[in-house]
């Protein structure tokens, strides 16, 4: 087993890498930027080394300077978390040739995952239904016009290289669709130096329903259950659960094991997710891999008894799974809800200073957090603050718990999304479980009072 392990990450992420860490007896070296020196993973870890400026392209990016450090320390192995440089093929193919382990799958994995076009393309070939459309790029909106015609309207334009719904688009007529070729690709480019596109059918209202896979260095692969995140604002995901309250025994199972099939496929090792897009008929398809730990992980760490980030350390350093398939069981319901430093009307970040922070404790509450009262929020990271994750020994139960528990949630100096996220998860159609992708705009908006 490792001795030290380097976690190229901040927050709440950071802090839980470090927890495991600390139980497996693995001393930790954090890095940080100028703006985060009173950062609680830069006081929790053994070691702790400022990389440079509160941007994060000036410190948490920065590839080279982490490697330094990882080597002056004597780290043997680098964690990412997610965000960041999880899904950073260069990064993991650095560490690769110096010699420290990348927690995670190898680089050429990451790679191929990374292209949308290019994974859709492989997974297709592995025999698992991806959303029907293309698996070329197109680079121009003539090649666009005649492919959607085959398909028919409306398409889902999407960048390859996409991610948080920039470069996608519903495309309802021909006429819109130059235009929308054009100002997408750009933004694809803009944004990730890739304006490559492809087009798949619409799946109406349907699900985000997610496999988590463990896979060891042998190719021994297991499916976690999986995660419902269904309940998205501008793809922003604010609240998963397990299992999902859609599937029946039957479609988890060939869910899980198409998650398995394309795992293997590919030569996947290590944690890893499969998206796929769930329809009203209860077809499953593939939408991309995220070959990296997820914000979300700690739902299914409730419902199995895994810990996930421990398994993926050994994983790492070679050992093969202990466990198998069969001995992979749901316990309970759980459900994370994400707490975002954000105006609740505008929803723009709310940076600043948190004056007061009292959180509910209980037996069937977990916090996932790097902040505290007097801690600041700062405007150079993403605003989530933390995660609170709750369980029941069914969803009627955990729903109810993390009603007591946001109710008594109380952050001051900042605002919150917390009183959008009592509204959600106090309506009718939440309770019923009628959480199908246009959850937000079609029931929140109504039941707000802050629109
Ligand atoms: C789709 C879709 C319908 N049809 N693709 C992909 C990224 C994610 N953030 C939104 N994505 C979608 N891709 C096809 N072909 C609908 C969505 C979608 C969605 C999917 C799952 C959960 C919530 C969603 C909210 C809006 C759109």
């Amino acid at each position: 087993m490792f001795k030290k392990i380097l976690i190229a990450n901040r927050g709440e992420i950071a802090v839980r890498i470090i927890r495991t860490c600390k139980l497996m007896g693995i001393k930790t070296v954090s890095i940080f930027s100028e703006a985060d020196k009173e950062a609680p993973h830069v006081n929790m870890a053994d070691e702790a080394y400022l990389v440079g400026g509160p941007r994060v392209n000036e410190s948490y990016l920065k590839i080279d300077k982490i490697i330094e450090i990882a080597k002056t320390t004597g780290t043997e192995a680098i964690h990412p978390g997610y965000g960041l440089l999880s899904e950073n093929s260069s990064f993991a193919r650095e560490c690769e040739k110096v010699g420290i382990v990348f927690i995670g799958p190898k680089s050429d994995v990451i790679a191929k995952m990374g292209s949308k076009i290019e994974a859709r393309e492989t997974i297709k070939k592995a025999g698992v239904p991806v959303v029907p459309g293309i698996t070329h790029p197109l680079t121009d909106a003539a090649e666009a016009l005649t492919i959607s015609n085959g398909i028919g309207y409306p398409i889902m334009l999407k960048a390859s290289s996409g991610g948080g719904g920039i470069g996608m688009q519903v495309v309802n007529t021909p006429k819109e669709l130059q235009h929308a070729f054009v100002s997408n690709s750009k933004r694809a480019e803009n944004y990730f130096g890739d304006g490559a596109m492809y087009i798949e059918k619409v799946i109406q209202s349907p699900r985000h329903i997610e496999i988590q896979i463990l896979a060891d260095q042998k190719g021994n692969t297991v499916y976690l259950w999986e995660r419902e995140c269904s309940i998205q604002r501008r793809h922003q995901k604010i609240i998963e659960e397990a299992p999902s309250t859609f599937l029946d025994t039957e479609t988890r199972k060939k869910m899980g094991e198409t998650a398995v099939k394309a795992a293997k496929s590919i030569g996947y090792s290590n944690a890893g997710t499969i998206e796929f897009l769930v329809d009203n008929n209860k077809n499953f398809y593939f939408l991309e891999m995220n070959t990296r730990l997820q914000v979300e992980h700690p739902v299914t760490e409730e419902i199995t008894g895994f810990d996930i980030v421990e398994q993926q350390i050994k994983i790492s350093a070679g050992e093969v799974l202990s466990f198998q398939q069969s001995d992979v069981k749901c316990n309970g319901h759980a459900i994370e809800v994400r707490i975002y430093a954000e105006d609740p009307k505008t929803f723009f970040p709310s940076p600043g200073k948190i004056t007061k922070f009292e959180i509910p404790e209980g037996e069937n509450v977990r916090h996932e957090l790097a902040i505290s009262e007097h801690s600041t929020v700062s405007p150079y990271y993403d605003p989530m603050i933390a995660k609170l994750i709750v369980k029941g020994e069914n969803r009627a139960v955990a729903i109810s718990e993390l009603e007591q528990a946001l109710k008594s949630y109380k952050v001051e100096g900042i605002k919150t999304n917390i009183s959008l996220l009592l509204k959600v998860v106090s309506s009718q159609p939440f309770i019923e479980g009628d959480t199908a992708t246009n959850f937000i705009e079609k029931h929140i908006y109504s039941l707000s009072d802050t629109k």
